[in-house]
């Protein structure tokens, strides 16, 4: 749905653009933001608004109320016109994890509370995690006789090892931020009065850096994962060939020189 001059109109989720940073919060506290058709749409959408607006230099991804997210909406299941599992987590579900990992911009997940099924994915998928000291991660999928989707088996092994992925997604134990921080899988854990100041503060370090070198430094990171070390250092300096060529090089190496703090532009 569309308002007034084209802009999407969100009515599962906020979306909100001040000092570069886009700050996407799913909105459905009553169901602990559960992820019903509507909010996955709306979510993928807001993910292409931040894709086509350059003003945005990262995204704050958050939950409203006491949870991050309950991942699907599973009363919405059970409605007769509900898709086969298999084509919502493809065409549903899938698309926004790709949204999220192909961004060029950084998405810093801001885990308000629980993250649970393709909740805790959603989270996985961001580039960095900060957690409210309340916070807890769980696959969830198992205890209904389903498999961890939305990345969470590729995701979580590469976060915090094997031994650990196998313990969280055959058990479906929940993870508090506590342990989530000793594994590596959050970055930092915040009391719950101070995440959206601390997130926010990442995300505008974040937006204060050169975008093309973050955009680039994203990918790389992700493609490390597919290639052996001969390609990965090959891509290194194919990626710093483009880095180097920019505007942004230029002024932070002046800056670094005038000793006073750069001014990157994107360029
Ligand atoms: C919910 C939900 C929820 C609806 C809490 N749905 N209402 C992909 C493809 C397609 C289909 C299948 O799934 C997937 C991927 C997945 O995500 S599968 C995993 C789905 N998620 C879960 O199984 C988690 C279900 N929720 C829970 O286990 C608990 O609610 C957690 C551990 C998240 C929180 O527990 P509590 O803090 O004790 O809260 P609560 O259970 O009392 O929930 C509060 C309310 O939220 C309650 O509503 P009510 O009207 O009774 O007060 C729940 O029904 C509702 N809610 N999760 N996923």
């Amino acid at each position: 749905m569309t308002g007034d001059r084209g802009a999407p109109v969100f009515t599962a989720l906020r979306y909100e653009v001040a000092d570069a940073i886009a700050t996407i919060t799913l909105d459905r506290p009553e169901a602990l933001n559960a992820l019903t058709v509507t909010l996955k749409t709306e979510l993928l959408t807001a993910l292409r608004v931040v894709a086509r607006d350059r003003g945005v230099r990262a995204v704050v991804l958050t939950g409203a109320g006491r949870a991050f997210c309950a991942g699907q909406d599973l009363k919405e299941r059970l409605e007769p016109d509900a898709a086969p599992l298999a084509v919502e987590v493809r065409e549903r579900y899938n698309p926004i994890i790709v949204a999220m990992r192909r961004l060029d911009r950084p998405i810093v997940g801001a885990i308000n509370g629980v993250a649970a099924g393709a909740g805790a994915s959603l989270a996985f998928a961001c580039d960095i995690r900060i957690a409210a000291d309340g916070a807890s991660f769980v696959l969830a999928f198992g205890r209904i006789g389903l498999v961890p989707d939305s990345g969470a088996t590729w995701f979580l092994p590469r976060l915090v090892g094997p031994a650990k992925a196998a313990e969280l997604a055959l058990l479906g134990e929940s993870l508090s931020a506590a342990e989530a921080e000793r594994f590596g899988l959050v970055a930092r854990v915040v009391p719950a009065d101070a995440l959206t100041t601390e997130a926010r503060a990442v995300a505008a370090r974040l937006a204060a850096l050169a975008p093309k070198a973050l955009a680039l430094t994203k990918r790389a990171l992700d493609r490390s994962w597919s290639v052996d070390l001969d390609a990965a250092l090959e891509d290194e300096a194919y990626r710093q060939g483009i880095a180097g060529a920019t505007a942004d090089h230029a002024e932070g190496l002046a800056a670094f020189l005038e000793k006073r703090p750069p001014r990157f532009t994107g360029e």
